[in-house]
């Protein structure tokens, strides 16, 4: 079977990392080479980037230069990670990619999409996900989770307006895209939610092998 590229996304604190080590280890299950990356980030000179993207103090930093710099890290780690090893035929599992530009820059920051869009075209080529699993969740809960966890960053310090754009941006993509997304019920316990997951797994997995 050929190689696939998955990507998991949602807003914050909907289970990406919790549920993208259960993934991973379904698809190490299946005896499959899987690479797990993530974000902004991924590589050495992007996980830099992502500092300072994330770096509460860049209190300064304007949309554009955000865009970009999501853009200038996914540049580098599709060159130096994602590309290299789908040619290996190793799947790809990345924690975000670019529809969580078109939900955070696009619907939450409200740079026109058709911006977006070009610099999609032009870094990535044709490379766009298989699979994307969106694991959906009322911001409240997520951001409530979150919290729990650690102290916000720069993108988490936003209000409620800006995480309820963003949520509605990934519902409108996995309307426009059915035929990519997978959307799951994350308000539902960890064990729940990974056995919706595994469902969706089980029927892609289907599918490819009648390809
Ligand atoms: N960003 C962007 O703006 N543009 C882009 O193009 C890209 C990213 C690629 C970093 O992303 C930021 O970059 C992010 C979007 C922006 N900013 N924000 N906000 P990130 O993915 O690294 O960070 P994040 O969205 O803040 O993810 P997160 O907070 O790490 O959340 P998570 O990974 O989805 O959740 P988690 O850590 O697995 O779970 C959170 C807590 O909830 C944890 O204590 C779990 O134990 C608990 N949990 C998880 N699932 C459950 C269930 N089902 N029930 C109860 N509790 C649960």
């Amino acid at each position: 079977m050929q190689a696939k590229f998955i990507t998991v996304e949602g807003g914050e604190g909907v289970g990406k990392s919790s549920n993208i080590a259960f993934i991973l280890s379904y698809l190490k299950n299946k005896n499959l080479d899987v690479v797990s990356t993530r974000e902004p980030g991924g590589t050495e000179l992007s996980e830099k980037i992502r500092d300072l993207l994330l770096d509460a103090k860049n209190k300064s930093m304007i949309s554009d230069a955000e865009l970009l710099l999501m853009f200038a890290a996914r540049a580098q780690h599709i060159a130096e990670l994602i590309k290299p090893s789908l040619a290996q035929n190793k799947w790809v599992l990345c924690d975000r990619f670019t529809d969580a530009t078109y939900a955070y820059q696009g619907g939450g920051r409200g740079i026109p999409m058709q911006r977006i869009a070009v610099l999609e075209d032009w870094v990535q080529g044709d490379l766009r996900p298989d699979l994307t699993i969106l694991l959906d969740l009322p911001i409240e809960i997520g951001r409530q989770r979150a919290s729990e966890r650690s102290e916000p960053d720069r993108i988490e310090q936003e209000k409620n307006h800006f995480f309820e754009a963003v949520r509605q941006c990934y519902l409108q993509m996995a309307a426009d895209f059915p035929e990519r997304y997978r959307v799951i019920d994350a308000s539902q316990t960890l064990e729940q939610v990974q056995k919706d997951i595994a469902v969706v797994l089980d029927e892609y997995f289907q599918t490819c092998q009648k390809q």
